[in-house]
Order: structure tokens, then sequence, then C-alpha cells
């Protein structure tokens, strides 16, 4: 597969709390970092997300009184996950994996930064009408494909895809630089949902 520069890698969410010993761990999160600094050799365009929480966040269950992480809980734009306190604005775990390239990266799009409303979406928040700008960079820049990689692949990353798909991105998901939280079957959630969508999976060593 050739790389034109009119695609942009857009790399989600490698930040230390999604990695092993994180706030929020993924099993195996810091796996990602070695293909997708690979990857990002062959990309003009590359935009890195990064989940940026205050800690008064809506989306932790710290701030809700008798409720665990990974219950629920029914917020005026719908259901929302509550996790562990992660990602909280300028703390380590908020920090990209030290060893993720960051120089090449050219945007990073943060989100999850209103109290009040959480953001699994690089495209838009999670009362899914909110935007974060992105689509309006992307549509400006000219850019007609979005490869998708990082962390978490049933939250982040399918919910970023599937708005790249529908806003009428061409989309593929590099799903060897990705792993799953795995919620409640929401691995096979995602799976089903590209599928549907026209979202390919790829390995990482199709782009080299
Ligand atoms: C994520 C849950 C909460 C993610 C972010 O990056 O997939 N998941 N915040
Ligand atoms: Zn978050």
């Amino acid at each position: 597969m050739t790389i034109s520069d009119q695609d942009v890698l857009l790399v989600i969410d490698v930040q230390n709390d999604f990695c092993t010993g994180g706030a929020l761990a993924v099993p195996g999160g810091e796996r990602v970092v070695p293909a997708i600094n690979r990857i990002a050799q062959g990309f003009a365009n590359v935009v890195l997300t990064q989940d940026w929480h205050p800690g008064d966040h809506v989306s932790f269950a710290a701030n809700h009184t008798s409720k665990q992480p990974f219950e629920t809980v029914e917020l005026d734009y719908g259901t929302q996950v509550l996790w562990p306190t992660h990602c909280v604005q300028g703390s380590p775990g908020a920090e990209f994996h030290r060893d993720l390239e960051v120089t090449r990266p050219n945007l990073v799009v943060r989100k999850g930064f209103r109290r009040g409303i959480d953001s699994y979406s690089a495209f838009y928040e999670n009362d899914r009408t909110t935007p974060t700008g992105l689509l309006g960079y992307l549509r400006e820049r000219e850019l007609k494909r979005v490869f998708v990689a990082g962390l978490a692949l049933d939250f982040c990353v399918r919910y970023s895809a599937e708005d790249a798909r529908k806003a009428g991105f061409e989309v593929a998901v590099i799903e060897d630089a990705c792993r799953g939280i795995d919620l409640g079957g929401s691995v096979a959630a995602t799976h089903q949902s590209f599928k549907a969508l026209g979202i390919p999976a790829l390995s990482f060593e199709a782009l080299l």
C-alpha cells in the first residue's frame, strides 16, 4: 500500500495511564508504540490525540457517590461508563508514553477537557454533537484517507474511526497497532461495527 500526502495517521491516546502500570491500563498498551513509530515515518501528516481531563471530570467514578469504576451512570447526553481517575491534565499519567515519537506529528488534539462531558472520539464529544475541530482541520487540509491506531481499540479508536468514516473519509484501522479494554463484549462489538461501516483492519506491516 502506498501512502500519499492526502493520507493522515491518527494516533489515539498513547498515554502512560493507558499503558502497563497506568491508572486505566489497557493490556499490552505500550506494545503499540514500536509499530506506530515505524509507520509514522511514512506519513507526511500525523495527528496525535491526548485524553485530557480535569480532576473533577464527570467520567471518573471517584466523582460520584457509591459508584465503582466500570459501572455506568445516566447523564443528560446518555449512558456514560465510569472510569478510574486517569489522564488528569498536567499529570504524568496524561503524558505520551516516553518511547512514542512525538516530533513528527503536526497536530495534537486534546479531548475530554470539559468537566461535564467525556469524549471518546477525536471528532465529537460523547453528546455526539460537540465538535473537537479535527474534522475541520482534515477537510481544510484536504486530507482524504485516515489510518487509525492507538488506545483503546474498543473505545477511543472505535469512536474516532466510526466518526471519520461517517464524515466521508476512507478509513482503515491498523489493528496490530491497537489494544482493547474489552468491557462486556466491546471488542467483538467494535469488529462488527467496523465491518458494517466498511472500515477494514490492516496490519502495520502493510504500511511499511
Ligand atoms: C479512553 C476510556 C476513557 C480511550 C479514554 O482512550 O479509549 N477510554 N478515556
Ligand atoms: Zn478518558
